[in-house]
């Protein structure tokens, strides 16, 4: 059986230095794994409350870009870099989420962006095995102290493509990275043998659940044949102390305002103002996955 932990307050009260949702033990956990789960991490009506927002939000569609999977399906994802004071801002400025990760990575953090994963049910494509920090690392980080969660906005099982995970991978740093379609893929050699020494983690999870990762956890996903969307919203978080050297097209150190978790439903049930965010346009924008092709060449 996986170790998998359970979204426990008990963990705030045992963490003296930030009250985020984890034990030391779990602290522990991703540490040396290179991800944590937090199940229920929100209740059935928050991530309700999201889903019907993200579903019905024709802005979040049309921003979507499809990027070509290399193995004739698309990824399609929709990314703004400021959380805003809409439902999708709550979610990635609640106490919950910020504070549990400023426990993991130790100390304060900023939004470094949030996307939508709209892996739509029978068409939506994969996702190469990757590190975050392996296209990051081309904006200006010098550091991966940088830590991504993964909201489940749907179900996410194996048939629907959920995300895969090679635990303790993160601890074999950056591995070089090209790319692969339209994605940034890690070294597909290292890959390979690093699957036959590490464990696969399929992070299946209901509608709720999270899982917080390292930004050199090597991670990919399936396509989705199945009848059902799995739709996942990702936060990411860079160090404060991590302000990247050069400007890119994500932000550098902007002090994030936090909210109290009841944000959440209060502004989702506020109605019209609910989701409001600027999206990036990723093909105009985005270098640091296109750039690898020229780091390969050089
Ligand atoms: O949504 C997925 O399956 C993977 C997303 C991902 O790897 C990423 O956004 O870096």
């Amino acid at each position: 059986m996986k170790k998998c932990v359970v979204y426990s307050p008990i963990g705030a009260v045992e963490n003296e230095f930030m009250s985020g949702v984890f034990s030391e033990e779990q602290k522990g956990a991703y540490h040396r794994d290179g991800y944590v789960f937090a199940r229920g991490l929100f209740s059935r009506e928050e991530i309700g409350l999201l889903g019907e927002a993200a579903h019905a939000d024709r802005a979040l569609d049309d921003a979507a870009t499809a990027l070509d999977d290399g193995e004739g399906n698309r990824v399609r994802l929709s990314l703004w870099n400021h959380p805003g004071d809409g439902i999708y801002g709550m979610f990635a400025r609640c106490r919950r989420v910020v504070d549990s990760v400023e426990q993991l990575i130790g100390g304060e953090v900023y939004h470094y962006h949030s996307k939508m994963v709209l892996k739509d049910a029978r068409t939506g494509g994969a996702w190469a095995w990757h590190q975050d920090y392996g296209y990051w690392y081309q904006n200006g980080l010098l550091f991966p102290d940088l830590c991504s969660v993964m909201i489940a906005v749907d179900g996410a099982t194996q048939e629907n493509g959920c995300l895969q995970l090679l635990e303790r991978s993160h601890h074999m740093g950056r591995v070089n990275h090209i790319l692969s379609g339209e994605q940034a893929g890690a070294d597909r050699e290292r890959v390979e043998e690093a699957k036959k020494r590490l464990e696969l983690v399929y992070a299946e999870m209901e509608a709720g659940d999270a899982v917080f990762f390292h930004s050199n956890t090597l991670h990919a996903s399936g396509p989705n044949h199945s009848e059902n969307s799995r739709w996942a919203m990702i936060c990411c978080y860079n160090a404060a102390s991590n302000d990247p050297y050069k400007e890119s097209h994500h932000p550098g150190y902007t002090p994030l305002s936090k909210v109290d978790d009841e944000e959440v439903i209060r502004v989702g049930k506020s109605g019209v103002d609910r989701v409001s965010v600027q999206f990036a346009n990723i093909e105009q924008e985005d270098r640091s996955a296109k750039d690898l092709a020229g780091e390969a060449e050089s």
